[in-house]
């Protein structure tokens, strides 16, 4: 009685600003800036919001708001398909992908996230997780061709020790990325010991008690450094990426380009190609060439259903 009789005056709403610390659908949590949290929803449908994305909501009161806009972002990472984008992160610094000897992990997804990483101005760390596993000189051998282009690669045992990824990400605003099973929950839990709570409690309040993660969140490490998890990746593509962006963003084809006989050559088998012709002298490694044709002819394709 005593609520109701509260709430027939409605609260006066404020403008404020925070960032959004998790997304689950088109629900977002807020945080303002002295740890308070809003649950806010959007107006109409609008669903191009990430986590990590400094807002302006309209504040109603109770512990409840509107998303009213988004503040200029520093970077955006997304994929795509042929049908929409998929907001993974804003505001990023840096993007950790997590790969693991067991499961294995696809060539082909490394160097997609390295492709959306350049074309967004993210800079990435490879790190192999599990190294306590016997497989693992394996798949740091599979990993050499990154180093060689002059990524970072770092190996650890989420399970044993956290430190050596724990300072790279010291100041940095962090995306984790990577096919799920990968080790990813681990290497949160190890970093913010209470992440696992604030999952629960997000999940309660956001997405009517289902304790998935289907959505990303942001999680203090310390007063500056802050990792957004996102949930598993199983494909990665990146139709807003032209031929050419593309070509651009696989760092070893850069000294080539230019140099095809063709102007608009998307370098899959057309004569006087300088970027086939670096492949065949070893300059150019084949996974690598194989995912850049893969992106180009995905892209095609989409487009050629589209328009026929
Ligand atoms: N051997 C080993 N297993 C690990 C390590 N880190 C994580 N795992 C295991 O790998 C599995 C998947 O881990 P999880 O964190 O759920 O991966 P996610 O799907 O990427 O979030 C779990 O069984 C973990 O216990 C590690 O450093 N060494
Ligand atoms: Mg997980
Ligand atoms: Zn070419």
């Amino acid at each position: 009685m005593t609520v109701n009789k509260l709430r027939a005056q409605p609260a006066p709403s404020v403008q404020l600003t925070g960032q959004v610390v998790a997304s689950f659908g088109r629900s977002y949590r807020i945080e303002l800036a002295d740890g308070t949290l809003i649950e806010c929803a959007t107006r109409g449908k609008r669903s191009d919001i990430a986590c990590g994305d400094r807002v302006n909501i309209q504040h109603s009161g109770d512990n409840s708001g509107v998303v009213e806009s988004i503040l200029p972002r520093t970077t955006l990472l997304y994929r795509s398909d042929a049908h929409r984008q998929k907001l993974i992160a804003a505001n990023v610094t840096q993007a950790v992908i997590v790969v693991a000897p067991v499961p294995s992990f696809y060539d082909d997804l490394i160097s997609r996230c390295l492709v959306a990483c350049e074309h967004a101005g993210i800079a990435p760390l490879i790190v192999l997780n599990k190294t306590d596993l016997p497989q693992s000189a394996a798949a740091w051998s599979a990993l050499a061709v990154y180093r060689t282009l002059g990524y970072r690669v770092i190996g650890i045992c989420a399970k044993q020790d956290i430190a050596p990824l724990g300072e790279l990400l010291e100041n940095h605003t962090s995306v984790l990325v990577g096919q799920s099973g990968m080790g990813k929950s681990t290497v949160v839990n190890k970093l913010v010991p209470d992440a696992m709570l604030r999952v629960a409690e997000t999940s309660l309040a956001l997405d009517s008690g289902k304790h998935t993660t289907t959505g990303a969140r942001l999680l203090h490490i310390n007063a500056s450094s802050h990792l957004i998890d996102s949930p598993g990746l199983q494909a990665f593509g990146l139709h807003h990426l032209s031929a050419e962006d593309t070509a651009q963003a696989f760092v070893e084809f850069r000294a080539w380009l230019g140099q095809c006989r063709f102007r608009d050559c998307t370098h899959r088998m057309e004569p006087g190609c300088a970027i086939d012709r670096a492949y065949a002298e070893g300059h150019i490694a084949a996974p690598r060439l194989a995912s850049y044709r893969l992106l180009v002819e995905e892209r095609l394709r989409a487009h050629a259903r589209r328009y026929n």
